[in-house]
């Protein structure tokens, strides 16, 4: 999957807050099912148990129950599935009938048992920050500082997963929204995305037409606005959350969405954020002999060539888990750079620059490349230190 993925909600319970009832028949369900896969869904999360605050419990058999068929009748359609739950036995029996993906709202804290039944799937595993089942959870929506509270919640459920054998690849967050959360937390959770983000798991993002959407759009009267009311809000906190780089979302209108992120995409894709934006990799003075110029004795004797490269990129997964590999190796790019100005000679040093810049933006990381080469001992007939094109270049 390529971000951003849609993940299209099925509920198959009476009682969520949005779609509760309206899937409750096998039939209904998979067709709607199937319907959101034609929308554009890359994935269907299915869900036996509402987890609206204040909901009561069902039992897994009845869990169960009610996931089951819808989940093997979409998989036999082909429906890419994510099953909803927070219990082993259920995730089990999913991924036995054709789900691939446990999404787990209580990341992995209401059943000890579930770990061990992803670890042995080796599939992917959305853990979500929570604190307690529904009947309790507003009560535990108490914070000092709630984006740092989540992440370090998050970061917990990461270690225990890692532990129990969940490959690091396979692990997605979720900062919850809506579970013990108020309006303001959700709020800020929503402007510090890039905080958890940071961490470089991939991040899905659960906001589609929960109440605190609801709330900010109140009438007059103070009434929040209906359920079904709350899309535009919905799609704008989706597009929102993308350009910050969530890698999906979690939506209950998936033709919609795909509306929105398609216009999304052809404006550019991500934004960085204001936690990213300013992160670079300077690497300074490389010098490298060259033969580029215009006149013959250039060609012919070389001379020394100096470049500056500034990348701009998200250092924040790299500093987050202190891995090479999720940042641009600095020492194999000069490497890649020193060869190519040693290599063919071109007439320019701004041909040389652009070359040296898409060379940069070959890793798909690199946002934007500023090259400067420098030519010291360009044949200019006058006392001069230097003399150098400055090319910035950012991904189309
Ligand atoms: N929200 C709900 C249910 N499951 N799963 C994840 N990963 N993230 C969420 O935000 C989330 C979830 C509750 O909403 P629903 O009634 O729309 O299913």
């Amino acid at each position: 999957m390529s971000g951003p993925v849609v993940m299209g909600v099925l509920n198959v319970t009476p009682d969520s807050f949005s779609d509760g009832g309206r899937y409750s028949s096998v039939e209904a369900a998979v067709e709607h099912g199937i319907g959101m896969r034609r929308d554009g869904a890359d994935i269907v999360d299915i869900g036996g148990e509402s987890t609206r605050p204040g909901a009561e419990r069902v039992d897994a058999s009845t869990e169960i129950a009610r996931v089951l068929p819808v989940v093997r009748a979409l998989a036999a359609a082909g429906v890419p599935i994510s099953i909803d739950t927070t219990r082993a036995a259920v995730a089990e029996a999913a991924l036995e009938a054709g789900a691939t993906v446990v999404n787990d709202v209580s990341g992995g804290l209401a059943d000890s048992g579930m770990a061990a039944v992803v670890a042995a799937a080796g599939c992917p595993w959305i853990l979500m920050h929570w604190r307690g089942h529904s009947r309790a959870m507003n009560q535990l929506a108490v914070y000092r500082d709630v984006v740092a509270e989540v992440r370090a919640e998050l970061l917990d459920r990461v270690a225990a997963a890692e532990a129990a054998g969940i490959a690091p690849e396979r692990i997605i967050l979720d900062p919850g929204i809506g579970f013990a959360k108020n309006a303001d937390h959700n709020w800020a959770l929503s402007r510090h995305l890039d905080v958890l983000i940071g961490l470089g798991y991939p991040v899905l993002f659960g906001a589609s037409r929960k109440s605190y959407l609801g709330r900010l759009l109140a009438g007059p009267d103070g009434a929040p606005r209906p359920v079904g009311e709350r899309e535009a809000a919905t799609l704008a906190a989706n597009v929102l959350a993308v350009s910050s780089g969530a890698w999906g979302v979690r939506v209950h209108d998936v033709r919609a969405t795909c509306d929105a992120l398609a216009v999304w995409r052809a404006s550019g894709g991500p934004r960085f954020t204001s936690e990213t934006s300013g992160d670079m990799i300077q690497l300074s003075g490389l010098r490298v002999r060259g033969r580029h110029g215009v006149y013959d004795f250039e060609r012919a004797a070389g001379q020394d060539f100096v470049i500056d490269v500034q990348l701009e990129l998200d250092l924040a997964p790299a500093a987050a888990r202190d891995d090479v590999r999720d940042t641009v190796h600095y020492g194999e790019l000069a490497g890649r750079l020193a060869e190519m100005v040693a290599g063919e000679p071109v007439n320019l040093i701004e041909t040389l620059a652009d070359r040296l810049a898409a060379a940069c933006l070959a890793d798909d990381r690199v946002a934007v490349a500023t090259v400067t080469v420098h030519k010291p001992q360009a044949p200019i007939p006058h006392e001069f230190t230097d003399v150098a094109v400055t090319l910035r270049r950012s991904r189309p």
